[in-house]
């Protein structure tokens, strides 16, 4: 049995660090064991030029706790208005490393996102050319469409399409919650796709079953049980294709525990010990160092880090269940089961 695992420092390739109080709160959270992150642009008002990406790499560093070592890699909110110039620029300066494309209304803070794709023809073609990768989130949000269908209709009717428009664009389908989504990842190329801690544990079961469970409520949704193993399976293969994209989205009890909740799960505290119990009960450890430290910088043609973690695994740890920020309590997500290992 192994008790003791050494891999690469694992990387973030999608995590909302939020602004203020909550950015204070929750970015050690994440620095404590992850060397970069890709920092979602959601904030209000979104983060949609360079010097509003280079204002907001500025305020997380100054949230950096002493002595941490972290790198951000920013982010553009891409929206009908987006300056091919701009993101150029940004990019060629090293300041920025992937576009969020959002379909407008898809989750939280998107009524700013893309309605017309006609209009962003400029900015993807320059992405294209530069090789940033386009990172979706792939929900359709015509109210037709029921919400546990949302991402296949999104592959089917807007993904493929666009990427056939656009020959050479790089594209990181976000967060995939389906089987749907796997295939369609695996088949690709110049594709990848995240995937959460969250996803990996829950179905939809456990957010509806035996009174409703909003910490678990997420966009997109979990859904059935098949598609969960489906995700673990796609995540335990060690496939390039597939990366770490924890989706950590703190919002405050008060706003969670509503008539109308956020959707969002924080998983930042503890992803690495629910990742590496998720890996061993599939018999892939040794598989956890390509999903959380080698494929993201692969696919971003980024260096990969040089220093190790170490995981132990010993008696049941506990974490807090919930953490202070100046704005109220955020409640770390609960996988169900306990942990036995810990970053050492
Ligand atoms: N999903 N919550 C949030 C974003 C994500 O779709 C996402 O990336 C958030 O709160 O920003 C969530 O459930
Ligand atoms: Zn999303
Ligand atoms: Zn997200």
């Amino acid at each position: 049995m192994t008790h003791s695992l050494a891999i690469l420092r694992p990387d973030d390739w999608h995590l909302h660090l939020r602004d203020g109080a909550m950015l204070n709160a929750v970015l050690p959270e994440t620095a404590r064991h992850f060397a970069r992150a890709i920092i979602m642009p959601n904030l209000i008002p979104p983060v949609v030029t360079a010097a509003d990406a280079a204002a907001y790499r500025d305020r997380i560093m100054a949230a950096l706790p002493e002595g941490a070592a972290f790198e951000p890699l920013m982010t553009l909110y891409l929206t009908e208005q987006t300056d091919p110039a701009d993101l150029r620029a940004a990019v060629e300066s090293g300041l920025v490393k992937a576009v969020k494309l959002y379909p407008a209304g898809a989750t939280t803070n998107s009524h700013g996102g893309v309605r017309d794709f006609d209009r962003v023809r400029g900015v993807l073609e320059t992405m294209a050319d530069l090789g940033t990768p386009l990172c979706i989130h792939g929900e359709v949000t015509t109210p037709e469409v029921d919400i546990f269908d949302r991402e296949a209709v999104f592959i089917d009717t807007v993904l493929d399409p666009l990427r056939r428009a656009t020959p050479g664009l790089r594209v990181v389908m976000e967060h995939i919650t389906t089987a749907q989504g796997v295939a369609y990842a695996r088949a690709g190329t110049d594709l990848a796709a995240t995937i959460t801690t969250h996803h990996l544990v829950i179905n939809r079961n456990h957010i509806l079953v035996g009174g409703i469970k909003p910490h678990y409520y997420c966009l997109p949704v979990a859904k059935r049980e098949e598609h969960r193993l489906a995700l673990r399976e796609a995540a335990t293969s060690g496939e390039a294709t597939f990366f770490l994209g924890t989706d950590s989205a703190p919002h405050t009890d008060a706003l969670k525990e509503h008539a109308c909740g956020c959707a969002g799960c924080f998983t930042a505290t503890n992803t690495m010990s629910i990742l590496a119990h998720v890996f061993e009960e599939d018999g892939a450890l040794d598989r956890l160092e390509a999903f959380t430290s080698l494929n993201g910088p692969a696919f971003y043609r980024l260096p990969t880090n040089t220093d190790r973690i170490t995981l132990v695994k010993g008696d049941a740890v506990t974490y807090p269940s919930k953490i202070d920020t100046g704005d109220g309590t955020v409640t770390v997500f609960d996988p169900g089961f306990p942990l036995h290992w810990t970053v050492k």
